[in-house]
């Protein structure tokens, strides 16, 4: 039985019922985060209701908080209903997107690791209801958390009321295996946070929650809908491979150790690459403290190259969900969810000396990077863990294929129409052309070793144009730039649909 709390069981209703207790303009906080752990009930009967609403020619639309991304039943059908006013953090719906980028719902991008904290500094205003995925109650009213933990903590403690969905799909395996730490606090009552290695627990293995505010439960047997992975193509291999050489090559230098130092990967298929590669890698003993686990770990797990993964979701593809989900007894000893604010803490992660590898939108040649924004007005996804990661991490890499959009983009520019990490926090490129070591370079080296590195061939020669002509037209010679020229390729782009003359 899922729900061992006596008087908690007289609570579960229908998702029609509970989404009833949603009204118009509400601010409601979701669980979930990279396609797990989201509610999968409630917010399709919400969407229902809402097209209802408006059919009849009613206002009807929420203020919405998440952990991540979520899901279809979640980000897809009320942002086809047209029902989010407002959104944040990070989003990768595609519909979402699209409302968005035609200034239809407003989005608030922001680091996610300052989400649950904001929230309790009170900055984002107040918190009507929680709508949140959890495994099953416990006899004391306890929550065992879901496939993700996300900001989930934060919700159950702000918000007025609270709607939980019990899914069933979700394994039983997953209890005991989080580490929910109840430690933060405000300043000027903030503390160190107790993690100094990957595996340390520091917190408790479910979620408090006021049962007096849990006005109904939905129970539910739906699988997580996370994207499915490609398999590494030749550009997601040469990254990898050239990612790879490098750890190998420091810990030659004697900078990193042997079993390098706990691994934060991004999102997408060059992150699930570079994982592959450390399959066959000589690395033994690896760690990662990272924000999602992803299809790679499990292999990583497997083969015992890893010996643990902290996180704060499983960001998995349906066939390594299914796989975890049947097998969570043999993992589960190997893994820890906690809360989105520990996962990517920049105390943590700075104490850790994490290896974050990210992907990218664009970098410029003084190694500016843009994650989010395309042409610099259009979001893509959003910022997610990568600022909280780069600017704290041991080494910060980013990674990217040197042209998007069969070859009409280069990655690499001559100024970032949008900046997520501002040059410092950016020490190395990586794209399939080759690597590039920004540490300890000035802006003009940088330069020469971006677009030599990284620069695809058919961009190469305008970007040496471009950076030789530089040098006698900039207005100063620190970081040379042509101020009339440095967007030229994304204005063209957007006026020709390619950045080739
Ligand atoms: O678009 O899907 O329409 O073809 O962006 O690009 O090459 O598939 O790469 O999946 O690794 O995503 C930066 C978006 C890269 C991701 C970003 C288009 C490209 C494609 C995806 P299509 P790829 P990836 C911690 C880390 C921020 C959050 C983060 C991201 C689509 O890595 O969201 O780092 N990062 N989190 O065509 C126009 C360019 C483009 C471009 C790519 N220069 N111009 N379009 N694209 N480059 C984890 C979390 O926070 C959860």
């Amino acid at each position: 039985m899922r729900i061992r709390h006596a008087g908690l069981r007289s609570r579960v209703t229908s998702a029609e019922d509970a989404a009833a207790i949603i009204r118009n303009g509400d601010t409601v906080g979701m669980s979930g985060f990279t396609g797990s752990g989201y509610p999968k009930a409630v917010p399709l009967a919400l969407a229902d209701r809402i097209v209802a609403e408006h059919g009849a020619g009613n206002p009807f639309k929420v203020r919405m908080w998440t952990g991540a991304s979520t899901g279809p039943e979640l980000d897809g059908a009320l942002a086809k209903a047209d029902g989010i006013d407002f959104r944040l953090p990070y989003n990768s719906d595609p519909i979402a997107r699209d409302r968005i980028n035609r200034g239809e719902m407003k989005y608030f991008d922001m680091h996610l690791s300052q989400v649950a904290p904001m929230a309790w500094q009170g900055f984002l205003g107040d918190l009507d209801v929680a709508v949140v995925e959890i495994v099953g109650i416990r006899e004391d009213g306890s929550l065992i958390p879901s496939s993700s933990v996300g900001n989930n903590k934060t919700w159950l403690d702000r918000a007025k009321k609270v709607i939980l969905e019990v899914n069933g799909w979700q394994s039983e395996a997953l209890e005991g295996m989080h580490d929910i730490y109840y430690g933060t606090a405000l300043p000027p009552e903030r503390v160190p946070i107790p993690l100094v290695r990957p595996d340390d627990r520091i917190g408790q293995d479910t979620l408090r929650c006021d049962p007096d505010k849990i006005v109904a439960i939905v129970e539910t047997d739906k699988p997580d809908r996370n994207a499915p992975f490609s398999p590494p193509d030749a550009t997601a291999s040469a990254i990898a491979g050239h990612i790879l050489e490098f750890l190998g090559h420091e810990v030659r230098m004697g900078r990193l150790p042997a079993s390098l130092l706990p691994i934060q990967s991004g999102v997408g298929n060059i992150a699930n690459a570079v994982l592959s590669g450390l399959v066959d890698s000589p690395f033994e003993r690896l760690t990662s403290y990272t924000e999602v686990i992803q299809d790679g770990m499990l292999d990583l797990l497997d083969e015992g190259k890893l010996t643990m993964a902290s996180a704060t979701a499983f960001s998995l593809s349906p066939e390594a969900a299914e796989r975890i989900n049947a097998e969570m007894h043999r993992y589960r000893g190997k893994m820890i969810l906690r809360p989105q604010e520990i996962s990517n803490h920049p105390e943590i992660v700075r104490r850790l000396g994490c290896i974050a590898m990210n992907g990218l939108i664009e970098a410029d040649i003084y190694g500016a990077v843009n994650s989010t924004h395309v042409m610099g007005s259009r979001i893509q996804n959003g910022i997610g863990g990568s600022g909280d990661f780069a600017r704290n991490a041991y080494i910060s890499i980013f990674m990217t294929p040197s042209t998007a959009k069969n070859g009409a983009i280069s990655a690499i520019v001559p100024q970032a129409s949008h900046v997520d990490h501002i040059s410092q926090d950016v020490q190395v490129i990586v794209t399939e052309q080759g690597l590039a070591d920004l540490r300890g370079l000035s802006p003009r080296e940088k330069a020469q070793t971006i677009i030599a590195n990284c620069a695809h061939p058919t961009y190469r020669p305008m970007l040496e144009d471009y950076y030789a002509r530089a040098q006698t037209e900039s207005f100063g010679l620190q970081s040379p730039s042509i101020l009339s020229e440095a967007l030229s390729w994304h204005d063209r782009f957007v006026k020709t649909g390619t950045m080739m003359p």
